[in-house]
C-alpha cells in the first residue's frame, strides 16, 4: 500500500482514541502550573500532544517509540551503507511502521516526483542581500513555496472539509521534506562554491543527493543520512516544533508554519548553538592550541572565561535532558568509529571539553543540566568533511527538522487539533495567587 493510503488508514484508526479522550475523559488532570512555570517559559507543563516521539529526561529521544540505536538498526538500510535512507525514516515518523524494502523505494521514488524547485524561489533567494544568514534564505524559500501550497488551496476552494484537510497537508509537507535539501544544497554553493550549482542526481535518495548536489565525496552520503534523521524530531515543545504547530492550528498551510518554525530555530538557544560551538572551539584553539594539545587546565579557564563574562557554553545544557543528549552520543560514536575522523584534532579538542565541561558547569551551579546536547558534536564532523562555513549549520539542522515537523503538522490535521491559544495572566494576578498561598 502506498504511504498517503497506509496513513489515510492509520489516521482513521486513530481518530476515535482522540475522540473518547475528549468525550469521556476530557476534564481528567494531567498537571498543575506553578509560577515560576508560567514565567519561566512554561517549562515541564504537559499541554501538546504526539505520537512521532517522545522525549525522556534520562533516556533522551525515542522515534515512534524506538530509540536511536534502535531507529537504526530497525530501518532498511541505504543501498551499501550502514546507515537507512531518510525516505524509510519518514515513512516510519508517519506511520510508525517500519517499511518494507519496496515502500521505501516508492518514497524515494514519490520524493523524485516533488524534488524540482521553481526558479522562482532561486530568484528569490539570489535577491537577497548576499550577506543575508543561510537561515534568512531558506526561511525566504519557504514562504517564496507558499503560492502553490495545496492546503491553502484547498481551503480556499470552498469545499474545505475538516475530515479531508489532512490529506491537503501530507501533499505540502512532503513536497517540502523533499525539495528543501534541494534547496539548502543551491544556498550553500551559491553562498561558498561561487555558484557552482549542481543538477539533482534522480539515480540518489535523498541524503546521498544533498552530498552530490554540495560536492562532496561519497562518504559524506552517510553523514548526511545519519545527520537529518538526528536532527528530525524532539517532541512538541522545542522552538521549532512548537512554533511550527502553533501557526499551522491557525489553518496557515505547512509553508507559513515552517517558515515560522525555521526562524525559531535560528536562535543561539536552538537550533543556532551548533554554529556557536564551533566558533567558541575554534578561537579557543586559535587562541591556547595552535601547537600543543588541548589540556584540562586551559579547557577549564576558557570556560570559566565564557561563564564569568555571562555567555552560556554552547553545546550544553538542555530544557528537558537531564543526561547526555544520545543525538550527541550517536555522533561521537560515528567520530571514534570513522579513522581519521577519531584522530582530527579538533575532535580531540570536542572530547576534551566533554570531559571538562559538565565538572566546571556542576561547580558554576546553575543549569539544570551540564551534560552535551546534539549541537556539541554535530559541527565537527561536518568540519572534517571540510564543511567548514559553519554558519550554514543550522540549515542542515532545518533540513533534518522538517521531516519531524511536517509528520506533527500532518497529524495535527488528521486528528483535527485545535487552534493553540494559552490564557495569560497578570502580574497582579501571580501576586494575588502568591500571598493566597
Ligand atoms: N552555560 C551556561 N549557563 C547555562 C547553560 C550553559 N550551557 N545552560 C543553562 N545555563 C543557565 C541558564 O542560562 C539559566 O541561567 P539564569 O538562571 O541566569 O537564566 C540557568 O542555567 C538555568 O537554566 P536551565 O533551566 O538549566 O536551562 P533552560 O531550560 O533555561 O535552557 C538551554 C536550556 C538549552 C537554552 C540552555 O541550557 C542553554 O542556553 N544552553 C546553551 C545553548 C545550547 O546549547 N542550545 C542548544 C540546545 C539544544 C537545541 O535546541 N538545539
Amino acid at each position: 500500500m502506498a504511504l498517503k493510503e497506509t496513513l489515510k488508514q492509520k489516521i482513521e484508526e486513530h481518530r476515535p482514541r482522540t475522540t473518547r479522550l475528549v468525550k469521556e475523559f476530557g476534564k481528567v488532570k494531567i498537571d498543575e502550573v506553578t509560577i515560576d512555570q508560567c514565567i519561566g517559559g512554561a517549562r515541564d507543563i504537559r499541554s501538546l500532544v504526539t505520537d512521532i516521539s517522545y522525549l525522556d529526561p534520562q533516556e533522551g529521544i525515542r522515534f515512534r517509540g524506538k530509540t536511536i540505536p534502535e531507529t537504526f538498526a530497525a530501518l532498511p538500510k541505504a543501498p551499501g551503507s550502514n546507515y537507512p535512507t531518510v525516505e524509510s525514516f519518514w515513512y516510519m515518523l508517519l506511520t510508525g511502521d517500519v517499511p518494507t524494502q519496496a515502500q521505501v523505494d516508492e518514497v524515494v521514488a514519490e520524493w523524485k516526483t516533488r524534488q524540482e524547485v521553481p526558479q522562482y524561489v532561486f530568484d528569490a533567494i539570489r535577491a537577497l542581500p548576499k550577506d543575508s544568514h543561510p537561515m534568512v534564505m531558506l526561511s525566504v524559500a519557504m514562504l517564496t513555496l507558499q503560492k502553490d501550497s495545496k492546503f491553502a488551496g484547498f481551503y480556499n476552494s470552498g469545499k474545505f472539509n475538516k475530515m479531508t484537510a489532512w490529506e491537503y497537508v501530507y501533499e505540502d509537507a512532503s513536497d517540502i521534506v523533499a525539495r528543501i535539501p534541494i534547496i539548502a544544497a543551491f544556498i550553500y554553493n551559491l553562498k561558498y562554491r561561487g555558484d557552482k550549482q549542481v543538477a539533482i542526481d534522480p539515480k540518489l535518495d535523498m541524503g546521498a543527493n544533498f552530498a552530490h548536489m554540495i560536492g562532496q565525496k561519497e562518504e559524506y552520503k552517510d553523514v548526511a543520512r545519519m545527520y537529518f534523521i538526528l536532527h528530525s524530531d524532539h517532541e512538541s515543545g522545542n522552538v521549532s516544533a512548537h512554533t511550527t504547530h502553533l501557526v499551522h492550528s491557525a489553518l496557515s498551510d505547512p509553508y507559513y508554519a515552517y517558515s515560522a518554525g525555521l526562524n525559531g530555530l535560528a536562535g543561539p538557544l536552538h537550533g543556532l548553538a551548533n554554529q556557536e560551538v564551533l566558533d567558541w572551539t575554534l578561537k579557543f584553539q586559535e587562541k591556547y592550541c595552535k601547537d600543543v594539545e588541548p589540556t584540562e587546565e586551559l579547557i577549564k579557564a576558557a570556560l570559566w572565561d565564557t561563564l564569568n563574562a555571562g555567555q552560556v557554553i554552547p553545546g550544553y545544557g538542555h530544557a528537558v535532558l537531564r543526561k547526555t543528549d544520545p543525538r550527541y552520543t550517536s555522533q561521537r560514536e560515528f567520530c571514534l568509529n570513522t579513522p581519521g575522523l577519531n584522530e582530527y584534532p579538533l575532535f580531540k579538542v570536542i572530547a576534551k571539553i566533554f570531559e571538562v565541561a559538565p565538572g566546571v558547569l556542576t561547580e558554576h551551579g546553575k543549569t539544570k543540566n551540564p551534560w552535551p546536547n546534539v549541537d556539541a558534536q554535530s559541527g565537527v564532523i561536518q568540519m572534517y568533511y571540510g564543511l567548514t562555513e559553519y554558519d550554514f549549520y543550522t540549515v542542515l539542522f532545518g533540513v533534518g527538522r522538517a521531516l519531524g515537523c511536517m509528520a506533527n503538522i500532518t497529524w495535527d490535521r488528521g486528528l483535527g487539533y485545535a487552534l493553540e491559544r494559552p490564557k495569560s495572566v497578570t502580574t497582579a494576578m501571580l501576586e494575588k495567587w502568591a500571598e493566597a498561598g
